[in-house]
C-alpha cells in the first residue's frame, strides 16, 4: 500500500483516513444506465462508468442483484448457491425512459432508476418497499484494488440478526463488523472477525406489526464488511475487498415472515440434513482423552454412574505426532479394540482430523498427497509450508474436486478402524508463527493464515487466498462429507466444523470454538446460537462449561442446563484446565448434570422431530424469540431466552449465584411451566424460581411435545415407549416424525408422522400404521388445574393418573389406534 507522505500538523488524520482508505483508492460509483438488455432470465444493464448489473428474479419473493465493476462477468460461480438454485424465472420487463420495473405478477417488484445514477428499489408483492438503495450512496467500486460497496437505506427501527457467527449483542442494528474465518481462541465478547463468515441477515421492523421482514444475502467470498447503521443510524452498508457486487434480497413473500425468509436463504444455499439420532444425545470432549484406558474409563463411568452420553471426542493427541489418520503407538496402541468395546457399551467416537499434513517423505499421506498434486502452492508456484500441530506441514487446496476426492477417500481407513465421526478443526485455515519468529502474533492476526497471494483452483475459477479463504474450511467439510457419503452410502455421517462459509449447513454441524469458562461466555451462547440458527445452519452448540478456563461448578451445571436443548450438545474442555465430566463436582451437582442430561434424552423425539422440520423448509430447531413473534416489539431483544421449536420456551439462569429470574413470555400464546404445570399469560413479564437444580422451561399451550423414558444412549430408543406431554389451554396440532435414526430410507417413505389436534372436543390423535417406529404408549396433560371428573378414549370411560403437584394427568394409551381422548369436567 502507497502511503502519502504527511506533514507534521496532519499527521494524525492523514493516518487515519490512510486506514479506513487506502491512498492508491480510486472510488467511483457505477453511473447512470447507458444500455438495457435481456440475457436468459436476467436483465442486463451497461452504465457509465462501464460497470454491468445484473438482475434476476429467482422466485416470486427473491431477486439477485449482480455488479461487475469492469462490466464482463467471469463465470457464474458461488460455494454458497446450490448448484442451479439461482437459475431464476422470467420475468416482466417494463423499460420506460427513466427507469425500469420487473416483476414477477402479484409477487416481487424491482425499479431500477436509470439516472443521474443508477439506483435500486424492491417492492414486496402489496407493493411495500422492502429495502431500497440510497441515491445519494450508489453502488460504488475502487476500480484501483477491486473493492466493491454497497449502501442501504435503513428506516428508523429495523432490527437485523443473523450474520453467523459473531460474538455480539442479538440485534445487530449499529453494529459493524468484518468477515475473515480467524483462529481467534479465547474471543473477547464484542471483538471479531472468528471463524466463520456469513454475510446474510434477517431484518425486522417490529413497528410496522411484524410484517416487513426480509433478508439479504451477500455471496462474496472475500474478506467483507457490514455497517448496519454503526457510522450513521439512516443507512447501512456492506463491501468487499475484491469480486462482484453480488447480492440476494428475500422479501419474506407476502406475510414478509422470518420463517419466509429462511426458507427462501435455504433454498438458495441448501438446507441441514437430518443427523443420525446418535449425534443428538450428550456428546464428551476434552483435549484430550489419553490413554487408551483413559477413553475407556471415561466411557465407563458414564455408564456405572447411569449418566447418559453417545459420543466420545478424541482429540490431537490421539495422533502419532499430530500425524493425521495416524494413532498414538503409545498411547493408542490398540485403537480398534478400544472402539469395538466403546461400541458395545452403545457410545460411537469420534477423532479429530486437521488439515495440515506433516511433510515427511516416510508419511504414506504426505506421499499420496503430494503424487497427486492436491496441495496448495504458493505465488512462487512451491508447495506451501507453514507449522501447525505436527510441524511443517502441507494443506490440501480443498477448492479442488481432485484434493477433495482424494481427502475424502482418506476417511476408508478411519471408518474400517472403527471411528464414527468426525471433526475438523484449524480450517480457518490457521497456522502458526515460524520457530523462530520474534514478532508477537495477537488474536487478529494477519499473519495467522496463509499468504493471500497463495494460490487456489477455486473448482475451475482460479484465484487468490484473498478470494478463497474463507471457504476453505466449508470445502473442507465439504471434502469430508462427501468422502463420508459415497464411503458409506448407507449411514448419515456427522462432521463437526469450527470454520464455515454460507451454505455450511450441507456439510458439517459447527461448533463455536474456543469460549471462555465465564459467565459472560455463557451468557453470549444464547446470541451467537441463536444468530447461527437464523443465519441457515440448524446444528450448532457451544463447548460446555467454555473451552479454556476451568468453570466453578455451579457454572458448570447452569451451563449444562443451558445448553442441553441445543441442537449440538457437548461439554469440551482444554489441555491445561482441570478435569470436566458430569460427575467431576460429585454431590448435588452430579446429581443435577445427570438429570439435565436426563432431560435431554426425554425431549429427544421432539428434538428430533425439529431436524426433520429443518431439513424440510430450513426451519432451524433453536429459535430467537423474535423469529416465532416478529410482531412482539417485546420478544425483539431478548437475548437471554430461546425457543425450542415454537413448543418450547427455555430461560436459562446465566448469573452466578441467582436462583430466581425474570422470564417473559412472548404475546400471542401462553404458556405452561414443564415442571409444575403453571400458567402463564403472553405478554408479560414475571419472576420465576429457579433454584440450581432447575431450568426454567415452559411449553406453549396448546403443544403436544414427544418425550421418551430416560435411556441411556440412543441405541435404546427404539423400544422406548413415547409419552405424548400435551399443554392444556390451548388449540392447535402438532406434528411428531419418527425414522429408524439413521440411513436414508426415510427419503423413500420409511417415515411416519403422528399429528395430536388439540380442540375444543378434546384431543385427536392421527397415528399412522407403526413401520417399526418408537410406538405411542401415553399422553401427559399438563397445565390443568384439578382432575377431570372423567376421562374417555374413544367414546369409552378409562382410568387416568392426576399429579396435583405437577399438574398432570397421565393417560396410558391401550393402542395406537386411539382416535380421540376427551376429558369432561
Ligand atoms: O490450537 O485440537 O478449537 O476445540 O481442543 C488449538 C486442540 C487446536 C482448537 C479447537 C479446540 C481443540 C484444540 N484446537
Amino acid at each position: 500500500m502507497r502511503l502519502p507522505r504527511p506533514t507534521t500538523a496532519g499527521a494524525a488524520l492523514l493516518l487515519l483516513a490512510a486506514i479506513s482508505q487506502p491512498a492508491a483508492a480510486a472510488w467511483q460509483t457505477i453511473g447512470e444506465v447507458t444500455r438495457v438488455e435481456r440475457a436468459g432470465n436476467a436483465v442486463v444493464f451497461a452504465t457509465a462508468a462501464g460497470s454491468a448489473l445484473a438482475v434476476t428474479l429467482i422466485s416470486p419473493s427473491v431477486v439477485r442483484v449482480r455488479m461487475t465493476p469492469a462490466g464482463k462477468p467471469a463465470a457464474d460461480f458461488s460455494y454458497a448457491v446450490v448448484p442451479g438454485a439461482n437459475a431464476g424465472i422470467s420475468p416482466v420487463v417494463v423499460d420506460a425512459a427513466d427507469r425500469v420495473d420487473i416483476r414477477a405478477s402479484g409477487a416481487i417488484h424491482v425499479v431500477v432508476e436509470k439516472k443521474p445514477v443508477l439506483s435500486i428499489r424492491i417492492y414486496d408483492g402489496n407493493e411495500h418497499l422492502v429495502v431500497g438503495d440510497d441515491p445519494a450512496r450508489p453502488l460504488a467500486f475502487d476500480a484501483a484494488d477491486g473493492a466493491v460497496e454497497a449502501t442501504k437505506l435503513r428506516p428508523d427501527g429495523e432490527l437485523y440478526y443473523g450474520f453467523g457467527e459473531v460474538p455480539l449483542p442479538l440485534a445487530r442494528q449499529q453494529q459493524s463488523f468484518a468477515f475473515w474465518n480467524t483462529d481467534a481462541g479465547n474471543y473477547p465478547p464484542g471483538s471479531g472477525p472468528i471463524y466463520q463468515t456469513i454475510p446474510f441477515f434477517i431484518a425486522n421492523d417490529f413497528r410496522a406489526g411484524g410484517r416487513s421482514a426480509y433478508g439479504l444475502f451477500f455471496d462474496n467470498t472475500w474478506r467483507s464488511h457490514f455497517d448496519m447503521g454503526a457510522r450513521d443510524p439512516a443507512r447501512y452498508s456492506f463491501g468487499a475487498a475484491g469480486g462482484d457486487l453480488d447480492y440476494y434480497v428475500f422479501t419474506g413473500g407476502t406475510e414478509r415472515s422470518p420463517a419466509n425468509v429462511l426458507r427462501d436463504y435455504t433454498a438458495l444455499t441448501g438446507r441441514g440434513p437430518l443427523p443420525p439420532l446418535w449425534a443428538l444425545g450428550y456428546q464428551q470432549s476434552r483435549y484430550s482423552y489419553t490413554p487408551q484406558a483413559k477413553v475407556e474409563e471415561i466411557a465407563r463411568t458414564f455408564r456405572e454412574k447411569e449418566i447418559p452420553a453417545d459420543v466420545i471426542y478424541l482429540d490431537i493427541d490421539y495422533m502419532d505426532a499430530y500425524r493425521i489418520f495416524t494413532w498414538s503407538p503409545t498411547n493408542f496402541p490398540d485403537a480398534r479394540k478400544m472402539l469395538s468395546l466403546l461400541h458395545g457399551e452403545g457410545f460411537h467416537v469420534v477423532t479429530i482430523v486437521d488439515p495440515g499434513v506433516k511433510v515427511d517423505d516416510k508419511y504414506a499421506v504426505y506421499n499420496s498427497g503430494r503424487d497427486a498434486g492436491v496441495f496448495v502452492h504458493d505465488a512462487g508456484g512451491n508447495e506451501l509450508h507453514a507449522r501447525v500441530w505436527p510441524g511443517i506441514c502441507a494443506f490440501p487446496d480443498f477448492t479442488d474436486p481432485k484434493a477433495r476426492a482424494w481427502w475424502g477417500g482418506l476417511y476408508a481407513k478411519s471408518l474400517a478402524e472403527g471411528v464414527d465421526g468426525f471433526w475438523n478443526d484449524m480450517n480457518e485455515p490457521a497456522t502458526f508463527p515460524a520457530e523462530d519468529s520474534t514478532v508477537p502474533v495477537t488474536m487478529f492476526d494477519a499473519s495467522k493464515t496463509f499468504s493471500l497471494d497463495v494460490k487456489h483452483a477455486g473448482d475451475g475459477s482460479p484465484g487468490t487466498h484473498a478470494r478463497y479463504h474463507n471457504v476453505y474450511g466449508m470445502q473442507m467439510a465439504r471434502a469430508t462429507n462427501e468422502g463420508l457419503h459415497k464411503l458409506r452410502p448407507e449411514q448419515r455421517p456427522l462432521v463437526l466444523t469450527r470454520a464455515g462459509f454460507a451454505g455450511i449447513q450441507r456439510y458439517a454441524a459447527v461448533w463455536t470454538g474456543d469460549n471462555i469458562a465465564s459467565w459472560e461466555h455463557l451468557a453470549l451462547t444464547v446470541p451467537m446460537l441463536t444468530n447461527m440458527s437464523v443465519s441457515g445452519v440448524p446444528f450448532v452448540g457451544a463447548d460446555v462449561g467454555g473451552f479454556n478456563g476451568t468453570p466453578s461448578a455451579e457454572l458448570y451445571t447452569r451451563w449444562l442446563q443451558a445448553a442441553v436443548l441445543t441442537p449440538f450438545l457437548r461439554t469440551h474442555s482444554a489441555i491445561d484446565t482441570e478435569q470436566r465430566e458430569p460427575w467431576t463436582w460429585g454431590g448435588e451437582f452430579e446429581r443435577i448434570n445427570k438429570e439435565t442430561i436426563e432431560l435431554r434424552y426425554r425431549l429427544l423425539p421432539y428434538i428430533y422431530t425439529l431436524f426433520a422440520q429443518s431439513e424440510a423448509d430450513g426451519t432451524p430447531p433453536l429459535r430467537p424469540l423474535w423469529f416465532e413473534y416478529p410482531r412482539d416489539a417485546k420478544a425483539a431483544l431478548v437475548d437471554d431466552q430461546y425457543l425450542v421449536g415454537k413448543d418450547l420456551l427455555v430461560a436459562p439462569v446465566m448469573q452466578a449465584g441467582s436462583t430466581k429470574r425474570r422470564v417473559y413470555f412472548p404475546k400471542g400464546d401462553d404458556w405452561i411451566a414443564w415442571w409444575d404445570g403453571s400458567r402463564h399469560d403472553g405478554g408479560t413479564s414475571e419472576f420465576v424460581a429457579a433454584p440450581l437444580a432447575r431450568l426454567p422451561l415452559f411449553v406453549r399451550a396448546g403443544a403436544s411435545v414427544p418425550t421418551e423414558p430416560v435411556i441411556q444412549h440412543t441405541g435404546e430408543a427404539k423400544n422406548a415407549p413415547l409419552t405424548i406431554v400435551i399443554a392444556h389451554g390451548g388449540n392447535g396440532a402438532s406434528r411428531i416424525y419418527e425414522d429408524a435414526g439413521d440411513g436414508y430410507a426415510y427419503r423413500k417413505g420409511a417415515s411416519r408422522t403422528i399429528v395430536v389436534t388439540q380442540g375444543d372436543a378434546g384431543i385427536e390423535l392421527a397415528i399412522p400404521a407403526n413401520r417399526g417406529f418408537q410406538r405411542v404408549a401415553a399422553l401427559e396433560i399438563v397445565g390443568l388445574d384439578a382432575a377431570p371428573r372423567e376421562v374417555k378414549i374413544d367414546g369409552k370411560p378409562t382410568t387416568a393418573r392426576f399429579d396435583a403437584s405437577t399438574r398432570r394427568l397421565h393417560i396410558a394409551l391401550p393402542n395406537e389406534a386411539v382416535k380421540r381422548v376427551a376429558l369432561a369436567k
